[in-house]
């Protein structure tokens, strides 16, 4: 890709809206504005950084197109670094698509996706952590995962991972040193071990640390599995419904209405839930019932949380305390349904505080309750300590994998140090796990590390 020539995409996305912005980074930007730019003022005298010039955008043919407002911001100080020239039409898609031509008509061409960021990264105006940091921002589903993306953004992940990688750098350095002097004797060990070791052991915390925030969130992006589960006729599928406030699954009182399961994302503030209505438990009339029954056991197993229905109104059966019991208290929430047509039994309750599960009650028809047992899902899946601190520091895949091999180069150090493996023989694991801690930042990276990062992009980011 040359990164030297001048490129131009829409910035919006396409579609009709209040405004659509088309984004030009490179040398030939300002040429380009004032080529297919006709002020609205008579004295127009060059477009002035970071003002908003109005005006109109005129075709090759002199027709003016679109009324406009264009802003100018040169380069270093721009978001790519390189002078930027941007242009706020109106946003349907027709106009923004034909100010672009007439754009690309001036010897400039469209920008790959991620582009703008590449050239922001190239330019030193961002590190690798903060440039994937837009991508997470631009796809962030919720509020929790733009807060993420925001701290990424801050550039704190990089300077952690800076802070860390310094720290190690300092040691390698330490230690050739020592074996510079060493060189005469035949010193395999180390000056100090115990001290190496302390600040080793510090390194693999603080890398320890963003791997486990990774672990803890990384279903937060995609939604946690929640599953509805219960007996026939419990009511799940109309809990469902009344969750998502529209008749999604099919409700009937005929047992074995729900046969294959029905999953939905709904966003529990902030919190994205993958809510899964399976086939109510009974015994199977037919294979197709077999079928939805063993999926739904599957489904049981990979849930965060398995939210147990049973109809409160009845007596509590044996089906729903063999599911209770079998899932656990861990990840088990008892869920009395159809409140309407009765209270918890006695029996019941004592048998779901004898067994330590969490019950209460509901009823999918009035909606009562409803509100309480979401709150409750939440918190069962975020509360206790794993909610994500403000601003935490969350790595994505990319930078996970990263951190994962910079931790086995640590603790191959650790093990040959104990060993009384040679000094040259550690000092190739620190330098190993320098260098992947350079390549989470992108310090250290390769072309096809960055298209594969910046082709994930949208074009015009
Ligand atoms: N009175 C009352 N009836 C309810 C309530 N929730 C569901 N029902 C009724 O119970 C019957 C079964 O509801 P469904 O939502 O289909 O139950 P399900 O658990 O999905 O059943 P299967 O798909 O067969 O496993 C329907 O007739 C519903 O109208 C409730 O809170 N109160
Ligand atoms: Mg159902």
């Amino acid at each position: 890709m040359d990164t030297t020539d001048t490129i131009a995409a829409v910035a919006t996305p396409l579609g009709q809206g209040g405004i659509g912005i088309i984004r030009i980074s490179g040398p030939l930007s300002r040429d380009v504005g004032l080529a297919v730019f006709s002020s609205a003022r008579s004295r127009f005298a060059g477009f002035q950084p970071y003002v908003l010039h109005h005006g109109w955008i005129l075709d090759h043919e002199g027709r003016s197109v679109d009324e406009v407002l264009v802003s100018y911001m040169p380069g270093p100080g721009s978001y790519t670094g390189e002078d930027v020239l941007e242009i706020n039409c109106h946003g349907g898609p027709a106009v923004v698509q034909y100010v672009l031509e007439i754009c690309l008509r001036r010897g400039i061409r469209m920008a790959e996706p991620g582009e703008f960021t590449l050239r922001a990264f190239l330019n030193g105006r961002m590190d690798l952590t903060q440039a994937e940091s837009v991508a997470e921002m631009v796809s962030a589903p919720t509020t929790m995962g733009l807060d993420m993306a925001a701290a990424k953004l801050a550039g704190r992940f990089r300077g952690k991972v800076e802070e860390l990688r310094e720290t190690l750098e300092g040691l390698r350095a330490e230690i050739a040193a020592d074996m510079d002097f060493s060189e005469e004797e035949e010193i395999a060990g180390l000056a100090d071990p115990q001290g190496v070791l302390e600040r080793i052991g510090r390194v693999e915390s603080g890398v320890g640390e963003l791997l486990d925030n990774f672990r803890r969130h990384h279903c937060l992006r995609e939604g946690m599995p929640v599953i509805l589960a219960g007996k026939v006729n419990a009511g799940k599928s109309s809990l469902l419904n009344a969750i998502l406030g529209r008749a999604r699954a099919i409700v009937t009182h005929e047992p074995g209405t729900t046969r294959d399961y029905l999953e939905e994302v709904v966003n529990l503030q902030g919190v994205p839930v993958r809510l899964t209505d399976t086939a109510g438990i009974r015994t199977a009339r037919d294979d197709v019932e077999q079928a939805g029954l063993q999926q739904g056991r599957e489904l049981i197993f990979g849930a965060t949380l398995v939210c147990i229905l049973f109809d409160q109104s009845l007596p509590l059966d044996e089906d729903t305390q063999e599911l209770i019991q079998e899932v656990g208290q861990e990840r088990a929430l008892a869920v009395g349904n159809k409140a309407d047509l009765g209270p918890l039994s006695p029996e019941a309750r004592d048998w779901l505080a004898h067994n330590g599960v969490e019950y209460l009650s509901i009823s999918a028809r009035t909606g009562q309750g409803v509100d309480f047992f979401l709150e409750r899902v939440r918190q069962r899946l975020v509360g206790g300590g794993s909610e994500p601190a403000e601003g935490e520091l969350v790595p994505n895949i990319r930078q996970r994998d990263k951190l994962d091999k910079a931790l086995a180069e640590l603790t191959g150090f650790r093990q040959g140090l104990e060993q009384g493996l040679p000094a040259d023989v550690l000092l190739t694991h620190l330098e190993a796990a320098c260098d992947h801690l350079a390549e989470v930042t992108g310090r250290i990276s390769t072309e096809e590390v960055l298209d594969r990062v910046f082709s994930s992009f949208c074009i015009g980011k």
